[in-house]
């Protein structure tokens, strides 16, 4: 099995973190999305979208980093990763499609316009967008917040790829400056997850 990715990304993080949380055998393939390896001709034909992060095995091919996480826990039922009864499962599937239509469009945001930019040599930070991923972050940090006063993990008691999805963000919270200093069990909840060995191995500090 294959996996496609640029390792700093939020995106390949969540990917990689749940292999090796699973302990499952992969060969990590880097895109180097610097020097354009995703506009190849042999990436486009893996992911006609020329974004990481890609797993390919024995012709089958997956991209949406979401998918592919479910696809991986999938091969490790007795992880408890990706539960299989309907509400687990449907818990699990909230917080993804969550974390794929509000929280990634609010951290990329800021990601983008504090890290990305300069690295790509795109320009200066955008005030405005700026102020629109601050604005995200917080409402969508809030419900997070409020959510996780509740549980130790979001989908209860037990560690699931809801919080690879979700918190895979936080890895690079001070490079990024996200406003969430008041968010106390995001940040109790974040620690936890720093604790486990597959979390803090797929963590990758971004070129400077
Ligand atoms: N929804 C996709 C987003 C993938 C994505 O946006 N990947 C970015 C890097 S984090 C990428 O490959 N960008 C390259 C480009 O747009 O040129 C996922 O979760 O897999």
């Amino acid at each position: 099995m294959k996996i496609h990715a640029a390792p700093p990304s939020p995106r390949a993080f969540k990917v990689l973190a749940v292999a090796r949380q699973l302990g499952l055998d992969f060969e990590l393939v880097p895109v180097d999305l610097l020097n354009g390896a995703n506009q190849r001709p042999v990436f486009v034909a893996l992911n006609p979208n020329k974004k990481m992060p890609v797993l390919e095995e024995d012709g089958f091919v997956l991209w949406e980093s979401n998918a592919i996480i479910q696809y991986l826990a999938s091969k490790k039922p007795e992880s408890g990763l990706l539960p299989s009864d309907p509400r687990g499962r449907a818990e699990v599937a909230r917080w993804q499609f969550w974390e794929n239509a509000h929280w990634d469009p609010a951290c990329s945001t800021l990601l983008f316009e504090h890290f990305v930019k300069k690295l790509f040599g795109q320009g200066d930070p955008d005030p405005a967008q700026i102020k629109k991923g601050e604005e995200e972050v917080r409402r969508s940090g809030g419900v997070l917040n409020g959510w996780l006063a509740k549980r130790p993990f979001l989908c209860g008691d037990h560690l699931s790829l809801a919080d690879f999805s979700v918190g895979a963000w936080l890895n690079c919270a001070q490079l990024v400056q996200y406003p969430i200093e008041e968010f106390r069990e995001i940040r109790r909840w974040h620690a936890g997850l720093m604790e486990l060995p597959a979390w803090r191995e797929s963590i990758v500090a971004p070129p400077v």
